[in-house]
C-alpha cells in the first residue's frame, strides 16, 4: 500500500515534498513510507533527499502535566477569586505539586505570595526555555524525505530476478524484468570446513622447519612410558623429586611395564649404584620395581632415550632427531600451566660434537622461529652436562624470554646404551603452548588448551606465520 501510494502519486506529480505530510494526508505510518521510499531509492525509481526538522516532545514528566496541567497551572485552577490559606491549598494539591506550583508561579509573577492569603494575577507567554530548564520538554530531530522520480521511475515496481533463465530469455519476459545488480563487495559464504587449532599449526609450522633442517621425527605415540626410559635411562636417580607422585602421574593400572631390554638394565642399575665411565654414580641401591612403574610421560626426552638406545644396537651412523608431542606433569594448574603440554624437543648424535655445535644448532633452529639475539645460561638438568638455559630478545616485549633448555647428554645415559665413547648427543628442548600463546595474542593458556577453549578461537584466528624456515 505504501509502495503504490508513492508511484502512483509520482505518475502524475513531480514531487513529493515531504513524506512526513504525505503520511498524514493518508494515514499511512511515516515509517513505512520511509522504508519504500529507501527501497524505492536503492533501485533508483526515486531520488530521495533527506529532510530534517528540529522539533520538541514532552518527557513523560511533561506528559504527566500535559495531562493533569502542570503543578503551577494545577495551582492557579486551586486559588478562588477571594483567595486560599496556604495550609488549604498545601491539603487540595498535595505537598509536591504545592511545593512545585508555588515557587513556578511565582517566578512567573502569577500570584502574591501574602504571609496568609495568595491571589492570582494573568498568566505570560509560554516560555520554551523554562520548561527545557524544567525537563518537560526536549528536542527531537525529525527525518524525512523529498522524493522525485529516479532513472528507474516505474509506477510498478518490476520483479526483480537474479537470473536470466532459458525459460525468461524464450518467452521474452526478461524484456520486462528488473535484474538485480551485482553486489561486488558482498562476502562469500562462509565455508562450514574445519579449522586448524593453532597448537596444530605452529607445530606443523615447527615441524617443517626441523624437516628441512634435515631432522626426523621421533615416534611419540606412546603416552604412557615406564619410569625406566622416562628416568633412569637418563641416570635420573630414583629418589629425585620429580619422580615424586607430587609431579608424576603414575598408573594404577597397569601399574607396571612388562618388558625391558635385560642386559641395559642391568648397566644402568650399574651406573646408578656404583658409576664407571668416569663416573661415580649415585652409591644408592637401584630398586628395579621402581623402574618398572609405569607412569605418564614427563617429557618427550623419554622418546630420545629409546631412539639413542635403538641406534647403539646397530653400526654407528649419525642421526638427528625430533619430536613435538603431548607431556604429562602432576602440577599445580594456573594461568599458564596445565598438568598437560606439549614439549619439542630436538637432538644431533655424531662423533666429536661439542658445546659450539650445540650452540650453533639453536641459533639455526630459532633464527628461523624469528629469535636471532640469544643468550645462554649455565644450568643444570639430570642428564644434561653442561646444560644451558636459552633466551631470546623479544623485540615486542622489550625483554630478554627463555625460550628453551638444552645441553650435552652425560656419558652415564649414553655409555651405558652402547654408544661409542667418542659420540657425542646435542639437545634441546622447548614448549609449543608458551610460543603460540604468545604468537596469538593469547595470555590463558585456557583459552588456548583444555575443555573450555572458544571455538570461535579455532574458527577465527589469523594466519600465523613463523620466522624463516
Ligand atoms: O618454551 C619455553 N619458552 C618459550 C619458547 C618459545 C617462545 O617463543 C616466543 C615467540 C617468542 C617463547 C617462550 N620454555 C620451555 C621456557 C619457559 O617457558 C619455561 O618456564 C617453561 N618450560 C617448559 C617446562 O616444561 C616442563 C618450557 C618447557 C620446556 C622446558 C625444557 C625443555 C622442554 C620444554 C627441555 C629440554 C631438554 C633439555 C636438554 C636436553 C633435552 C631436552
Amino acid at each position: 500500500m505504501a509502495e503504490e501510494a508513492v508511484l502512483g502519486y509520482l505518475k502524475n506529480n513531480d514531487e513529493i515534498r515531504d513524506s512526513g505530510d504525505f503520511a498524514d494526508e493518508r494515514g499511512i505510518d511515516h515509517n513505512e513510507i520511509v522504508n519504500v521510499i529507501k527501497s524505492l531509492h536503492g533501485f533508483r525509481y526515486v531520488d530521495a533527499q533527506d529532510i530534517k526538522r528540529e522539533t520538541w516532545v514532552l518527557t513523560d514528566e511533561g506528559n504527566t502535566y500535559a495531562t493533569l496541567g502542570s503543578p503551577e497551572i494545577q495551582l492557579i485552577l486551586a486559588i478562588p477569586p477571594e483567595g486560599i490559606s496556604r495550609d488549604e491549598l498545601q491539603k487540595k494539591l498535595g505537598p509536591s505539586v504545592f511545593k512545585i506550583g508555588c515557587s513556578q508561579a511565582a517566578k512567573n509573577k502569577w500570584v502574591e505570595m501574602g504571609k496568609q492569603l495568595i491571589t492570582k494575577k494573568g498568566i505570560g507567554a509560554d516560555d520554551i526555555k523554562a520548561l527545557k530548564a524544567r525537563k518537560l520538554i526536549v528536542p527531537q530531530t525529525w527525518k524525512g524525505y523529498s522524493v522525485k522520480k529516479g532513472p528507474n521511475y516505474a509506477p510498478k515496481r518490476k520483479k526483480v530476478v537474479t537470473d536470466l533463465t532459458r525459460d525468461n530469455l524464450q518467452s521474452g519476459e526478461w524484456k520486462e524484468l528488473e535484474f538485480k545488480e551485482y553486489n561486488y563487495s558482498a562476502k562469500g559464504q562462509p565455508l562450514e570446513g574445519g579449522n586448524l587449532h593453532p597448537l596444530l599449526k605452529v607445530q606443523s609450522q615447527i615441524k617443517q622447519i626441523f624437516l628441512c633442517m634435515g631432522f626426523e621425527e621421533m615416534p611419540t605415540n606412546n603416552y604412557v612410558e615406564s619410569s625406566f626410559w622416562n628416568f633412569d635411562s637418563l641416570f635420573q636417580p630414583q629418589q629425585h623429586p620429580a619422580r615424586d607422585s607430587h609431579d608424576t602421574f603414575f598408573l594404577e593400572t597397569p601399574s607396571t611395564t612388562k618388558e625391558l631390554p635385560e642386559d641395559y638394565v642391568q648397566r644402568v642399575k650399574q651406573i646408578h649404584e656404583f658409576g664407571g665411565y668416569e663416573s661415580r654414580g649415585y652409591a644408592y641401591d637401584w630398586k628395579r620395581e621402581e623402574a618398572n612403574k609405569n607412569l605418564l610421560r614427563t617429557h618427550t626426552t623419554a622418546v630420545s632415550s629409546r631412539m639413542l638406545y635403538q641406534l647403539a644396537q646397530k653400526p654407528f651412523s649419525p642421526k638427528k632427531y625430533f619430536s613435538i608431542d603431548r607431556v604429562f606433569r602432576n602440577e599445580a594448574v594456573d594461568r599458564t600451566h596445565l598438568a598437560e603440554f606439549h614439549h619439542i624437543e630436538g637432538l644431533v648424535c655424531n662423533r666429536g660434537l661439542g658445546l659450539r655445535d650445540l650452540i650453533g644448532v639453536l641459533y639455526d633452529f630459532f633464527s628461523r622461529l624469528g629469535m636471532t639475539k640469544l643468550k645462554f645460561k649455565p644450568a643444570y638438568n639430570p642428564y644434561t652436562e653442561p646444560s644451558m638455559e636459552i633466551f631470546s630478545y623479544h623485540e615486542g616485549f622489550k625483554k630478554w624470554v627463555e625460550v628453551g633448555n638444552s645441553g650435552m647428554f652425560r656419558p652415564e645415559m649414553l655409555r651405558p646404551m652402547g654408544l661409542p665413547e667418542d659420540v657425542q648427543v646435542i639437545a634441546w628442548g622447548l614448549s609449543l603452548e608458551r610460543p603460540t600463546m604468545i604468537m596469538y595474542g593469547i595470555d590463558n593458556i585456557r583459552d588456548l588448551f583444555g575443555h573450555k577453549v572458544d571455538l570461535g578461537l579455532i574458527k577465527k584466528n589469523s594466519i600465523c606465520q613463523l620466522g624463516i624456515e
